[in-house]
């Protein structure tokens, strides 16, 4: 078991609190709505009904150091550039760091007036449609983002990110900023963990991501067809592997428990999930009735060996192989596919140190983080390890309500603290001496209050070998008075740390659209975006203004539109009420940030054309008149004058 004693050197106010929580006490905390951590932060809030009109002063202003600035001067470029998850707004964010402007929305899952994705027949191509022709999901919940590496560091072709409502996995092109693939995995529900991998466990010269792991949280009958329904033994998971490149899903993993987060480990041998219902309760008294839960690691190589031999089944319409990983079927260590590791009650979290040693799972419900070294799982998978526990090289005391965890690159992590909300910095060889017995060791480095209840935490480069230990962002889940009161609604709050020195300093608020979860930071120099596209990479470009015009087949009608600023070209055309129209529209503008947008009143139609792109929308002319296609993106002194006449013929 754990050593889950008080670490004498932390300053931690109220150590009683601080004990392993029995499970009656945390089934209060559940029920109660988190009132310990959110009755610990309105002390710090001013009186909610008494607020003046202008609020008070937010409760921690950063103190003034000696630090890194995240103040930038007009026109000064950020240094790094950071992915955030959009939450359930179904997008996908570009952040600048240190300033933490938003930059850009990636629309994936969910449509987006802007670009029109949703609307142009490329975007729902991708987005996926039913036989009528629209859009088989419009809702979306991401929560992780994750980038293609190569070397242990990012290579800056793809980003991944989930949508935990309908299962769905996007890839997003960092040349471009597009989601250019999305991919519905089968036999799953609540897809929320994921992570690529770094690279190959077999072929050393595949030294990149070629493959993205997908944990599903939820239990559900296999096939979810109607089968099982009342058969709650029978419920089960499956944790998947999607190929980069194609995006087809390679194959699954039938598992015991579920799946929360993932890790992949920098030797490209382990994938992991952390695992808070290893009970398959369905409630969460059930879902926390053990003390203890796992870190399930899968072994990629075996997996796949199985998979050639052909020792998997299928379930349902899926033709997906999916292999045995339950625990009865690999109790071997020499043949088995996966190791759980057992870790305290309902971890949440799991994550990969930059030195590639370790896997780092925090407690959540309990005060503690557990540190796995990954040596010696593959040392058990070896059958060198007597016992799989072993493999846990300390389980310390951190705080209440642990959650995510960053690196700084110096043997350092910095955990986000849910209940307490706070960040606790420590160290992780310190924490493992501390846990082989020598209790004089101080792993506990600092403690900073975030405002308030933090979950996801990141810190520049910390997800790579090369994590640089200059900055930290945390995720607060809770704004209460950090910002101006704006009705119901309160953003998050993304707060942004500098960890450069011995102390973590506060340096800057801001506000987020709810809810990102998780993100990434690293270098600039990591990407190079294009900033126009290639008009040989749309087969439907009309190359040439000369070329635009109306073309009929009987009821089709093809309308061939280029723009160049101030005007499109045809400047109107005729269609008749019942024709079946696809407008394609070719931006022949070659010239950076010269966007035109394309609106067709009344019939539901915006998007807009980057330089040299093709977009197309398809419709019924169902409304006789007049209606004026117009640009809706600010591109020319004449801007308002651009527009093309679409007569519709009763
Ligand atoms: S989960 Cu949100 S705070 Cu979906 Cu990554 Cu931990
Ligand atoms: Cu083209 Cu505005
Ligand atoms: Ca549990």
């Amino acid at each position: 078991m754990s050593d889950a004693t008080i670490n004498p050197g932390s300053e931690m106010p109220d150590p009683s609190r601080r004990k392993f929580l029995n499970t009656a006490a945390l089934a209060g905390l559940a029920g109660a709505g988190l009132s310990v951590g959110l009755s610990a932060c309105n002390k710090e809030a001013p009186p909610a009904a008494s607020a003046p009109a202008a609020p008070a002063p937010a409760a921690a202003p950063a103190a003034a150091h000696a630090g890194h600035n995240p103040h930038l001067a007009p026109g000064e470029l950020d240094t790094y550039y950071g992915l955030w998850s959009g939450g359930h707004t179904g997008d996908f964010r570009v952040l600048g760091l240190p300033s933490g402007r938003e930059i850009h929305r990636v629309p994936c899952f969910a449509p987006d007036a802007l670009v029109g994705w949703g609307i142009t027949n490329e975007s729902k191509a991708v987005m996926g449609t039913k036989p009528d022709g629209s859009l088989k999901y419009t809702v979306a919940d991401t929560h992780h983002t994750h980038a293609s590496y190569k070397d242990g560091n990012y290579d800056g072709r793809y980003a991944w990110i989930n949508d935990k409502i309908n299962s769905r996995i996007a890839r997003i092109r960092l040349d471009y900023f597009i989601c250019d693939k999305i991919t519905e995995l089968p036999n799953v529900q609540g897809f929320h963990g994921i992570f690529p991998d770094k690279r190959d466990p077999v072929d050393p010269a595949i030294n990149y991501t070629t493959r993205v792991f997908c944990g599903a949280e939820f239990h559900i009958p296999l096939p979810n067809d109607g089968r099982d329904l009342e058969s709650p033994e029978k419920y089960r998971t499956l944790f998947s592997c999607v190929d980069a490149e194609t995006m087809e899903v390679r194959w699954q993993v039938l598992i015991d428990g579920n799946c929360d987060l993932a890790a992949t480990s920098y030797d490209g041998k382990l994938a992991a999930t952390n695992q808070y219902n290893t009970e398959g309760g369905f409630r969460y008294e059930g879902m926390m009735s053990s003390e203890r839960d796992s870190c399930l690691f899968f072994n990629i190589a075996r997996i796949e060996q199985a998979v050639k031999d052909g020792k998997f089944k299928t379930y349902g319409t899926s033709k997906v192989p999916v292999v045995d990983g339950t625990k009865e079927a690999n109790a071997d260590p020499k043949t088995a596919l996966t190791a759980y590791v057992s870790v305290p009650k309902n971890p949440h979290g799991v994550n990969a140190s930059p030195d590639g040693k370790y896997f780092i799972c925090a407690g959540k419900l309990s005060p503690t983080a557990t540190v796995i070294e990954l040596a010696k799982v593959l040392e058990w998978f070896d059958g060198n390890l007597p016992e799989l526990d072993k493999a846990i090289v300390a389980e310390v005391e951190i705080g209440l309500g642990p959650l995510h965890t960053a690196f700084d690159g110096r043997g350092n992590a910095y955990t986000t603290l849910f209940l307490d909300s706070q960040i606790v910095k420590w160290n992780v060889d310190a924490a493992i001496k501390f846990h082989a017995g020598d209790k004089a060791v101080q792993y506990v480095v600092d403690r900073l209050d975030v405002h308030y209840q933090p979950g996801h935490i990141n810190a520049s480069q910390s997800e790579t070998m090369f994590a640089d230990g200059q900055w930290l962002a945390v995720g607060c889940k809770f704004s209460k008075d950090r910002f101006l009161p704006v009705g119901p609604l309160h953003a998050e709050t993304e707060q942004l740390v500098d960890i450069s020195g011995e102390k973590m300093v506060l340096v800057a608020d801001h506000p987020v659209r709810p809810e990102p979860h998780d993100f990434i930071i690293f270098k600039r120099e990591l990407l190079s975006p294009k900033q126009v596209y290639n008009l040989d990479d749309f087969p439907n470009a009309t190359k040439d203004m000369k070329e635009a015009g109306i073309f009929r087949e009987g009821k089709k009608v093809t309308v061939r539109i280029t723009s160049q600023a101030p005007a499109f070209e045809p400047r109107e055309f005729k269609l008749k009420v019942g024709d079946e129209v696809t407008v394609i529209l070719t931006n022949l503008d070659k010239v950076e940030d010269l966007t035109h947008g394309f609106a067709i009143p009344k019939y539901n139609v915006n998007f807009i054309c980057n330089p040299q792109e093709t977009k197309s929308v398809t419709f019924k002319a169902d409304k006789p008149g007049v209606y004026w296609c117009y640009c809706t993106h600010f591109c020319h002194a004449l801007h308002l004058e651009m527009r093309s006449r679409m007569i519709v013929e009763a």
